[in-house]
Parts: structure tokens; sequence; C-alpha cells
């Protein structure tokens, strides 16, 4: 690899909102690239935080009756707390209203200044509040609405500052030309050429309509600017190495790669750069901008109320499957549209039949024939044309990783689970054992395992937690020494025994969120108001159902067989239930408050055994108890006298 450091960053986020599934997967994105950095070795630093300046986040503080820092405090820490739930492995995470970053921009600010490339004038045009953005008129839709948002914008006419963007038209013409992968993909950067090439105007850098931002150095004695939120934000990079304060860092800089969506990619690819060439700074490696994700085929918007939330997602579907499906589904810069079904189809069958099924297939083949154990001696000896195979696709990885062809790069990991379920079925292991070739069934065992343990080592960067499982199973810890051992020297595994270890993808055979069913679904049509009355009966405001309906509910009686707290959970309890079936029902209850799982054990309760299964705090439900709650509390709904498990309600 060319370079020895790799600074990794994120967008900023803005705090006008909580996080989403897009800003989830430009961190999982940077998160990945960071781990993979750290473990071939680079000295690894990776960056994320919140944006927190600006009229925008002012206006939102205002309308929820809070003062501009403490709305910023709360939602800044949501994004934090989401990414440390999220185990993403930042190094560190800026806040723009963080007392050395403002300093850091003050500083860039006089510097600018001192180079010659800031001036005063009055501006006068065109502000989108929601982009953050100045719009000239010719460039608006219909005279008055934002060509980005679509929403109106405000007429300023103020005293600013401007940074002298018009001249550097020409540098950065020539900077794309001689680093073509400056920006990537390659298509994104052919739109930024042309939008430099039809020419580059001053750009308005300080407002003085408001005052939630930076203000500018004092030398400049002009208290009543503040300092416009993109050069704030943008600066966020190098004030994170101590840019204008101690510099402690500034040798991480220039940046290995900085993750963005296709949304600021102007911002990245023009207005960066320019800042960076007027403080002498080195401009980073690579701008790496990424597609939009819609949901079910529309764009996501809180008012169509079908927003992602990452939190929930990962918590039904496990989040390092949620990270491998955004990883692989959509090619980097293309757009990206989550459903659940298409979740549920890559689980079920990349990580499911392809990846999963293998290591039970390992499991078995070692147990069965060798009690576990799995000795890689002999693997060169019979399997050599399928270890090349594995090792040209090993090596193809990282160049993949580093260009941003992320989908590409899992694709390929495929191909060696592929080499090892066709030695599987092509050698056959029954039959070699059958036929006394101990030493070969032995020896495909080696390389079964050498397979998943390299493919888990590629796989970790993406899924941490599960290839942890994986490696613990197969007697390894994955870090830079296997890395190096494993894909670069190509070495196999010592002997060891193999652990057991559960089924890592339990096939998944309906939604897990239920209210997450596609939102184009159309609703049903209105009845009028005279089939209305033929159809139903209203009473005291709730609709009457025909019996048919009722028994649509299938209730049963259960027995509780086993009662236990869920960790960390302040309502809930988890229950084994006995309701007549092979084997008892898990059932999550949120019922801690009322009972403990004591007062639970081996009682009789009444359960809705045809709800869809859910998952609460990533334990599966598979049904509900009834209950009834008033002012006084809880209690359980029961049977008068003991009725046989199963029994059926109604
Ligand atoms: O723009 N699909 O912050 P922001 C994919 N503060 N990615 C999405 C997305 C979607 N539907 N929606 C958002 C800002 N993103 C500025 C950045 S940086 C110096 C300042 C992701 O909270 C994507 O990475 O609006 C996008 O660039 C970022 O969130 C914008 O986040």
């Amino acid at each position: 690899m060319s370079c020895e450091k790799a600074y990794i960053t994120t967008p900023i986020y803005y705090v006008n909102d909580i996080a989403h599934i897009g800003h989830a997967y430009t961190t999982i994105i940077a998160d990945t690239l960071a781990r993979y950095s750290r473990m071939s070795g680079l000295e690894t630093f990776f960056l994320t935080g919140t944006d927190e300046h600006g009229q925008k986040i002012e206006e939102a503080a205002k309308s929820r009756g809070k003062t501009t820092q403490t709305y910023a405090d709360e939602i800044s820490a949501t994004f934090k707390d989401l990414w440390d739930d999220f185990d993403i492995s930042y190094d560190k995470f800026i806040r723009t209203t963080d007392a050395d970053h403002m300093k850091g921009v003050q500083k860039a600010f006089s510097t600018m200044h001192k180079n010659g490339d800031i001036y005063k004038d009055t501006y006068k045009g065109h502000y989108c509040i929601s982009c953050e953005t100045f719009f000239p008129s010719i460039q608006l839709v219909d005279d008055e609405f934002c060509p980005e948002c679509g929403k109106s914008t405000t007429v300023v006419e103020e005293e600013s500052y401007f940074f002298r963007l018009s001249d550097y038209q020409d540098k950065l013409l020539q900077y794309y030309e001689d680093h073509p992968d400056f920006i990537l993909p390659r298509s994104k950067r052919n739109e930024v050429i042309r939008f430099v090439e039809g020419g580059l105007t001053d750009l308005s850098i300080t407002r003085t309509s408001f005052d939630w931002g930076v203000k500018l150095p004092e030398e400049m004695n002009d208290p009543k600017h503040v300092m416009y939120v993109w050069l704030d934000a943008l600066m966020n990079y190098v004030t994170a190495l101590g840019y204008g304060t101690d510099d402690a860092n500034m040798d991480l800089w220039p940046a290995r790669v900085q993750l963005i969506g296709k949304d600021i990619l102007r911002f990245h690819a023009i207005y960066w750069p320019a800042f960076l060439i007027s403080l002498d700074l080195p401009l980073p490696k690579h701008i790496a901008a990424h597609g939009w994700w819609t949901r079910d085929g529309e764009k996501m918007s809180k008012s169509k109320g079908n927003v992602v939330n990452p939190r929930e997602v990962a918590d039904a579907y496990g989040l390092d499957n949620f990270r491998y499906f955004m990883l692989r589904e959509v090619p980097f810069g293309g757009d990206g549209d989550f459903s659940q079904k298409a979740l549920i189809d890559r689980i079920n069958s990349d990580l499911g039949n392809d990846l999963g099924n293998l290591l039970n297939r390992l499991i078995g083949m070692s147990g069965k024939y060798f009690e576990g154990s799995v000795d890689s001696v002999n693997v060169a000896k019979y399997y050599q044309a399928e270890l090349d195979e594995v090792h040209a696709s090993l090596d193809k990885l990282e160049p993949l990783l580093f260009e941003m062809q992320i989908h590409k790069y899992l694709e390929e990991l495929w191909r060696p689970l592929t080499v090892a379920n066709k030695a599987i079925d092509m050698y056959q292991p029954w039959t070699l054992m059958k036929e006394g070739r101990e030493e070969e069934a032995m020896a495909l065992n080696g390389l079964i395992a050498a397979i998943l343990a390299k493919v888990s080592v590629m796989l970790y960067p993406v899924m941490p937690a599960v290839c942890t499982k994986i490696s613990n199973a197969l007697h390894f810890s994955i870090d830079n020494d296997s890395w190096n051992a494993l894909v670069k020297e190509r070495k196999l595994l010592e002997p060891f025994v193999l652990e057991k270890i559960d089924p890592l993808f339990p096939r998944i055979e309906a939604p897990l969120l239920e209210q997450m069913e596609p939102v184009d679904k159309k609703p049903e049509p209105k009845a009028s108001k005279k089939e209305e009355g033929k159809k139903e009966t209203k009473e005291e405001g709730i609709a009457l159902i025909g019996i048919d309906q009722f028994f649509q509910t299938s209730l049963k009686v259960g027995t509780v067989v086993q009662a236990e707290e869920v960790p960390k959970s302040k309502k809930l309890l988890l229950l084994q239930v006995d309701v007549g079936e092979d084997a008892p029902r898990q059932v999550v209850a949120g019922i801690k408050e009322w009972y403990s799982a004591n007062d639970m054990m081996n009682t009789q309760v009444c359960v809705v055994a045809n709800l869809k299964p859910a998952k609460l705090m990533g334990l599966k439900s598979e049904g509900m108890l009834l209950a009834a709650k008033d002012e006084n509390g809880l209690c359980m709904i029961r049977p008068e006298k003991p009725k046989t498990a199963g029994t059926t309600i109604g």
C-alpha cells in the first residue's frame, strides 16, 4: 500500500434531526475502511461528528422551544449514542461547537485573509436555509425555489465577506486533471469538472442576519458577522487534528478518504480544495461520494413517515447483517433502495446459504469423521488448485476497497466460498471416508477451515462481530498478524478442534418489522357513508367485527415453563411458554414492572398464538400475552382453572 497513514472522515451531520439510514450508510462505509486500515497495519484515524451552527439549527431549536446549545447537545448525543451502540470505531467525535474547532476556523479565516483571498462587499441574492446555500437568481426554479431541495429561498441583501473562489477555477481544473481519482467514483468527477468549467463566482462566507455561528477573528474587528456554516463545517476535517490550536495530529493530514453523500459533493470537491490551497495545505487523496437511499422506491421524508430508522433495522435483523446488506446491495455511487425483502434475501442467500452453511458443513464433517479436529498439513498436497483460486481472489480485494468498489470487494470475497462449497460437493468427504482416504478427507477439512478463516479476516471490516465469532470457532484472532499470515503470506491454520457454534444466520421467513410494510401500499378504498352503515355498526367509537374476524386470532392457554429478565431492560421479561407444540414458544413480554420472573414461573397465561414474530431488544418474540391495564397497574388474564397447555380459547 502506498500510504502508511489512513485518515478517514465522514461528513459531520446536522443536528436538526436524528440519524437515519443515509447517515448510517456513510458512517458504516467509513468504519469499514477504518477497520481494514487498522487491520492491515496502517496508522489509522477515523473522524466523525456533528455540524451544529447555522440558521437551520437555530430555527430547529426555536421551533422546539429550546436554547440552541441545549438542542444541539441533545441531538449531537443521539448521533454519538447511535455510533457507540453500533460499535463504530471512530477515534474522534468532533462538534463544531467545540472551542478548539472554533479557534481553528478563526485561524483559517485569518490565514485566508492574509493570503488575499477574502474581501468585503455586499451580498444580494437568494439563500436556501434548508441547504444552507446561496444561489444566484439564474439557478432558481420559478425565480424563487431552491434548485436542490425545492424549498422557498429567502432574499438576502447584507454586508458579507467573500472568498475569491473565482481565482481557483483554473487551479482546480488542473488538479482534477492531474489527479484523476481525486473524486470517486469517476462518473461524479465529470459532473464536478463540468460545473467548474461553467464558471465559479466568489463565495459569500459570512452572515450578519443571525448569530449562531463562529465569530470572525478578533483582528477583523467586525463582531456582527458570523462565519458561513459550510466554511465552519468543512474546516472540521483539519481542526480535529489540531489545526489552528496545537497541530497535534496534523501529520495525519491529508486524509486518505473523505466519505460523503452525493448531495454535498460540490462543497467537498470545489470549495474544500480551494480553501485548502488558500491555506497552503495538501488536498485529500480521495473525495468519495456515494448515492442516495430511498425506501421501497420512494424518497424518504418525515412527512411521508417512511424514514428508515437504522437502530430499528439493526435490532431486528442484526447489525452485521444490516452492514453487509448496505455495502453489498448497492454499487458505490449508485442509489439504493431499502426494502425488508431485499435485506431478507441477502441474509438468507449470501449469508445463510453461502457463508453460514459452509461453517455448518465444516462443523458436520469434522465432527462426524474426526471428533472436531481440523489439520491443514496435507491441504496443499491435495487441493493446491483450490488454494490458488482462493488466493487469486484475495489478491484482488484491497485495491477494490480503496477504489470504493465495495460491492465488488464483497462479490469477489464470495468466490472463495463458492470454491469451498464446490470442493465439498465434488470430493465428497463421505465418499473419501468410505473409500478409506482419510488423509484426503482431513485435508478437505483443512481446506474449508482455511477458506473460512481467510474470508472471515477479509470480511471482518464489514461484519466485525460475526467474523469474530467465526475466528473464535476456528481458534484464531483477527488482527494484523493473522491478516499477514492468512491473506498476504497465504498460510493455513494451525491444527485445532473446532468449536460448535449456533447457526450464524437463522433463516428469516417473514419481515421482522411489521410497521415497516411498504409505504406505497394503497390504502383500502373508503366506503361511502351509506355502505359503512350497512357493513358495520359503531358503538362508543369501537368498530364491531364479525365472528369470523374474531376467529382469525388464535388464542391459546399457555404454561410458562421458563422465565428470566431481559438484561438491561426495565420492562421486559423473557418467557418460554408451552402452548402444546413440540417446543415452547419464546415470548418477550413488557410486564416486568408488575411481575418478576419468579412470579411468572409455572403460571398459566392466555397467548395470542398467530402473531407474526417480532424482535424486541434483539430477541425473537413468538406470541403476545393477554393482560389488562388500568391506572392501578397491569394484571395477566389467566384461565380460572388449570387447563392443558395449548387449549384453544374462544
Ligand atoms: O450535509 N441516502 O449534513 P446532513 C444516503 N452538515 N445518504 C444520506 C441520505 C440518504 N437518503 N441522507 C443523508 C450535511 N445522507 C452537512 C455536512 S460536512 C463538512 C457537512 C448522508 O446531516 C450523506 O452522507 O444533511 C450526506 O452527505 C449526509 O448524510 C448529509 O448529512
